[in-house]
């Protein structure tokens, strides 16, 4: 066995976003750029020697040969075993399972989630830790500290490694298992949710529509929906994985997942329909032409946890990223449980649910998950509605609208403007946190409170600042503004406008018209036409 040790230079930029590192996939094929990561990782991660690793990823273009170059700079890092989903495939959620199940030394996942995939596309790579969850704020910016200053990695030379069939090999001496990456998952699922319920719901009539979009979900949608759960064939539409996702955005959201939206569009459409995006983290949920947003979502399955088994004895809290609705704290009040408020992005979760402060957690965009991994996970979602929707037996239209009437709705909305100019970005953000608003009105409404919002971990007391400017109004209506950490050009504004509505008889407004006034102030205050160039956002949520 030989193991190279190949000298380097450092890339800039090697600095982990919300979620990983993702680049164009031009950039991750240059000479030694995926190599230099992967040795920032293992150089920063603590004693690799003799450990297990997890690697897969979503199956976009890339996927297969980063995973060989992974293996072979495991074995020359000293690793003694790497677990490999066949065909590379591995859902984010379920590289989390693995992780937690087999108790390894952590994961590396390669997704830029629902960024395009592709040649001329986006590629990306995160290490999640032993716990199962996306490397905390100390761990990324230790392997970016270490990418500065990188000068060799060490890499076997060996053959390619069989992906496409389970069972045991060998790499240069280290042990490879190329795993099915669906069995465990589905075992943790079954263990969670009332599958008896759900397999009755189905065959007594209750009709679904999965929207795999061409991406890592295909193969568990399938394998649970239509095998275990006994969901007639088609109800996963998109099933099979694609390198390019069919060229569309595998982000389930009313503008991409248009398939499914069209699906259930109508009076004969089916009764459910998900879809999950590239990596398997996300789910958005549709009723019968009804559309439940990400924040409501949440607060829908806090509500109605105990008619899951796995959620039987109650929840111990909630959490919720920032940008989030505050509809999950109504459902905490009552429930009588703290509700956190998070930094963008799923690592926040971490260490809340690891000390057994929350169950659940979520994000408005589209990422629900709880404590059975630590990250967010499209297909437990679905299955926890799935669970609901089979012992309440009613449409989820009427089920989200006894939700408001009991605890009022936070109408909701998320305006995203993608690929604007990075400098105007950056100055739109600075000049919204030079503003001095306490004190004035905006359209005639007091300003309570305008800051930059800054979060104190309340377990391991870390602080992350610069999350988010804010502008609270008296009432509670709320704006924030961030600029995205997942793009790969140019900078995305994401702008996010609440209001809260207690009168049933206006709760069914379209949140467009109903936070029309507020999408006009977030846009003056901000200059977003001046600064940006942009009259109207790219996507609405
Ligand atoms: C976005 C979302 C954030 C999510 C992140 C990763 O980040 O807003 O809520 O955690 O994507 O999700 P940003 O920085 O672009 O707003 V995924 O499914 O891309 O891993
Ligand atoms: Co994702």
């Amino acid at each position: 066995m030989t193991i190279r040790t190949v000298a380097t230079t450092p890339f800039e930029g090697q600095k982990p976003g919300t979620s990983g590192l993702r680049k164009k996939v031009r950039a991750f094929q240059q000479p030694h750029y995926l190599e230099n990561f992967v040795q920032a990782i293992f150089d920063s991660i603590g004693d690799v020697a003799g450990k297990t690793l997890v690697v897969g990823g979503d199956g976009r273009y890339y996927n297969r040969v980063a995973i060989q170059t992974i293996l072979k700079m495991a074995a020359g890092n000293g690793f003694a075993k790497v677990m490999v989903g066949r065909g590379g495939i591995l859902s984010t959620p379920a590289a989390s399972c693995v992780i937690r199940k087999y108790r390894t030394f952590g994961g590396i996942i390669l997704s830029a989630s629902h960024n395009p995939g592709g040649p001329s596309e986006d590629f990306g790579i995160k290490y999640n830790i032993p716990a199962g969850g996306p490397a905390p704020e100390g761990v990324t910016e230790a392997i970016h500290a270490r990418s500065t200053i990188l000068r060799e990695y060490r890499i076997a030379e060996a053959a390619d490694v069989d992906l496409d069939s389970l069972g045991n090999r060998s790499l240069a001496g280290m042990a490879v298992e190329v795993f099915d990456p669906v069995a465990d998952y589905a075992e943790l699922m079954r263990s969670l949710f009332d599958f008896d319920a759900i397999r009755a719901a189905f065959a007594g009539g209750l009709r679904m529509k999965f929207d795999a979009m061409h991406a890592v979900t295909g193969p568990y949608a399938t394998a649970i929906l239509e095998g275990l759960l006994g969901a007639p064939a088609g109800t996963v539409m998109n099933g099979v994985p694609l390198e390019d996702f069919g060229g569309g955005h595998p982000d389930p959201n009313l503008v991409h997942a248009h398939d499914l939206v069209e699906a259930l569009t109508g009076p004969d459409a089916p009764d459910f329909g998900a879809a999950s995006d590239g990596d398997g983290d996300r789910n958005m949920v549709l009723g019968r032409d009804f559309y439940v947003t990400p924040s409501d979502s949440l607060a829908v399955l806090a509500a109605n946890a105990t008619l899951c088994p796995g959620y039987a004895g109650g929840l111990k809290g909630i959490a919720r990223s920032m940008p989030t609705s505050q509809a999950p704290d109504r459902v905490a009040e009552a429930l009588g449980i703290p509700c956190y408020e998070t930094p963008t992005g799923w690592k926040f979760f971490g260490t809340l649910l690891d000390a057994g402060l929350a169950t659940l957690c979520g994000e408005e965009s589209f990422g629900t998950g709880s404590d059975h991994v630590r990250e967010k996970d499209g297909l437990w979602a679905v299955l926890m509605w799935l669970n609901v929707l089979a012992a309440r037996r009613e449409p989820v239209a009427d089920i989200v609208r006894a939700h408001w009437a009991r605890f009022g709705r936070n109408v909701y909305s998320r305006h995203d403007y993608e690929g604007i100019d990075s400098a105007a970005a950056n100055g739109l953000m600075e000049h919204l946190r030079g503003l001095k608003l306490v004190g004035t009105s905006l359209g005639g409404s007091p300003v309570a409170l305008h800051d930059d919002f800054a979060y104190t971990d309340p377990v391991d007391g870390s602080v992350s600042t610069r999350q988010g400017i804010r502008i609270v109004f008296s009432d509670g209506s709320r704006i924030v503004y961030r600029l995205s950490g997942t793009g790969t050009e140019g900078a995305t504004l994401r702008v996010y406008i609440e209001r809260f509505e207690p009168d049933p008889a206006k709760q069914d407004l379209d949140p467009q018209v109903a936070l029309a006034d507020l999408i006009g102030i977030a846009r003056e205050v901000a200059a977003i036409v001046a600064r940006t160039g942009r009259t109207e956002p790219s996507v609405i949520t």
